[in-house]
């Protein structure tokens, strides 16, 4: 069977970390030969040529380090101030500094020159995000000619957004040296077909070249989670610790459960307005809710995410001034992240998960919630539907989290939904968990990437 080349951004670390990747494809990977590939998290002074090798929890893992000045070209600038705010539709967000480009691409080619010496002929390679979009171009060019796909974690942009976005059409170009690009939702590969359908006009009235995709191929492959293990985490005594700990603190409150990065495609400030109008139009409920906002800081070198922090602790501040007593508060809001097993034992003990993020490539957190809950008496998932999660979980209260009424009114409605209908829509969301856990996602892609060489591993699994 060929070995998988795993490489993304970062590789993973020990302990708990609140992102994405590593949570979904640490148990993959450890099954199948290969190893990840990444950056180690080291800053230098020089350009480093040499991967090292370690092995972190039975994963082999290879790092380079970067330059501090192509590191910060490459990761705060043009992905995390350029590409991010414009995927996720946040043009006003973004900082278009087009040069940083340059660090991005010497970044991209460090990666690829590092790796060849470790490749063999019959690899799998498989690239993740947008920090890695021209992997496949600078691996070509060194004359790699195994198999390589690219997976996209975060929604692909509309044209008239993608257009916006310096060098945007090398970037498209450099997606179609991949062999294989996979997207988390139908409307990202509908958004990227409209692209290469269309391609756009010309820049100062010349002729562009348009870029051929015939050679690549385009589809959704929605990730998931491990539903199941989730169900289990929920029930082990480190998730009992964590629903004891939030019992003493809330009694018999009901729980309403917000968990996440703190980012601005979260869409946390509309999410506490939410709440303050679930409040304000219901005297009922005061004393008998309580919203714990769990998020954990993240890239907070970007001035955007010190100001949507900023702006949350100054929300949370106001719902606490307006509607707290001595002896009630209305939310906790807690900026640290949690491990699994704790985050299990909050989403078992919520009645309400609320996941509104104003556009999210799938959401993870989602899954989750519904894998934790009790099956006799489980919570109910109020669902952005902007989030790729949207498309799997119809049975979910889809809302518009740019409408705060709505999203209030979800609130409530989930407060007084009866039993038999939050079992109803909860079976049917846990089927459709079941039906996109990660295992099947990672097989599927790898499938699709090299036909017949992960039929073994299913084989295995089942
Ligand atoms: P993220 O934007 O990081 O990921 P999400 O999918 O919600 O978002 O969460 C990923 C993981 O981080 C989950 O396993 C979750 O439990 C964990 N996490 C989130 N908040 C946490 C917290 N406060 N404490 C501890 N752990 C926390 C990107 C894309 C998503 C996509 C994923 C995977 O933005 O759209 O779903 O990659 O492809």
């Amino acid at each position: 069977m060929s070995r998988i080349v795993n490489i993304s951004n970062r590789t993973p670390g020990k302990g708990p970390a609140a992102g994405g990747l590593a949570v979904a494809l640490r148990k993959v990977l450890g099954e199948r030969e290969g190893f990840w590939f990444g950056w180690s998290g080291k800053l230098t002074d020089q350009p480093a040529k040499e991967a090292r090798f370690e092995e972190v929890e039975g994963l082999r893992i290879a790092q380079i380090d970067l330059t501090r000045e192509d590191h910060h070209a490459y990761y705060a600038g043009f992905s995390n101030s350029i590409l991010w705010p414009s995927f996720h539709l946040r043009l006003d967000l973004a900082t278009m500094e087009s040069h940083w480009y340059e660090g991005y691409r010497r970044v991209n080619q460090q990666f690829a020159q590092a790796l060849l010496p470790l490749l063999k002929p019959d690899d799998l390679i498989w690239v993740h995000d947008y920090h890695l979009i021209p992997l496949a171009s600078e691996l070509r060019r060194l004359g790699v000619r195994n198999r390589i796909g690219f997976y996209l974690h975060i929604p692909f942009p509309t044209p008239d957004a993608l257009y916006a976005i310096p060098h945007h059409a090398d970037l498209m170009r450099d997606l179609s040296r991949y062999d294989l690009v996979g997207m988390q939702a139908r409307r990202d590969v509908a958004a990227f077909t409209e692209f290469a359908e269309h391609q756009e006009p010309s820049t100062f009235g010349g002729q562009v070249d348009a870029i051929d995709f015939s050679r690549t191929e385009i589809d959704a492959f929605p990730i998931g989670s491990d539903p199941d293990a989730f169900a289990r985490l929920a029930v082990s005594p480190a998730a009992t610790r964590m629903i004891h700990r939030m019992k003493r603190a809330i009694g018999e409150q009901r729980l309403i459960l917000g968990v996440d990065r703190l980012d601005y495609s979260k869409g946390l400030p509309q999410r506490v307005e939410a709440y303050e109008k679930l409040l304000a139009n219901n005297a009922r409920l005061r004393r008998n809710v309580h919203l714990l906002q769990v998020a954990p800081p993240s890239r907070d070198t970007i001035r955007e995410y010190q100001e949507t922090s900023d702006t949350l602790d100054a929300m949370c501040g106001r719902v606490m001034g307006h509607f707290a007593e001595p002896d009630w508060q209305p939310l906790t809001y807690v900026k640290r992240a949690y491990g699994q097993p704790s985050l299990a034992g909050l989403y078992r003990l919520a009645r309400v998960g609320l996941v509104t993020p104003l556009r999210d490539g799938m959401n993870l957190v989602a899954h989750e919630f519904i894998g934790a809950q009790n099956p006799d008496d489980p919570g109910v998932l109020i669902l952005s539907r902007f989030a790729g999660a949207a498309e799997i979980f119809p049975e979910a209260l889809l809302v518009n989290p740019f409408d705060t009424d709505e999203t209030a009114e979800a609130l409530r409605m989930a407060l007084d939904m009866p039993l038999e209908e939050r079992r109803q829509r909860w079976q049917a969301l846990m089927e459709a968990a079941r039906a996109h856990n990660v295992d099947d996602w990672a097989i599927s892609f790898l499938d699709r990437l090299a036909p017949g060489t992960t039929r073994k591993a299913s084989a295995t699994r089942d």
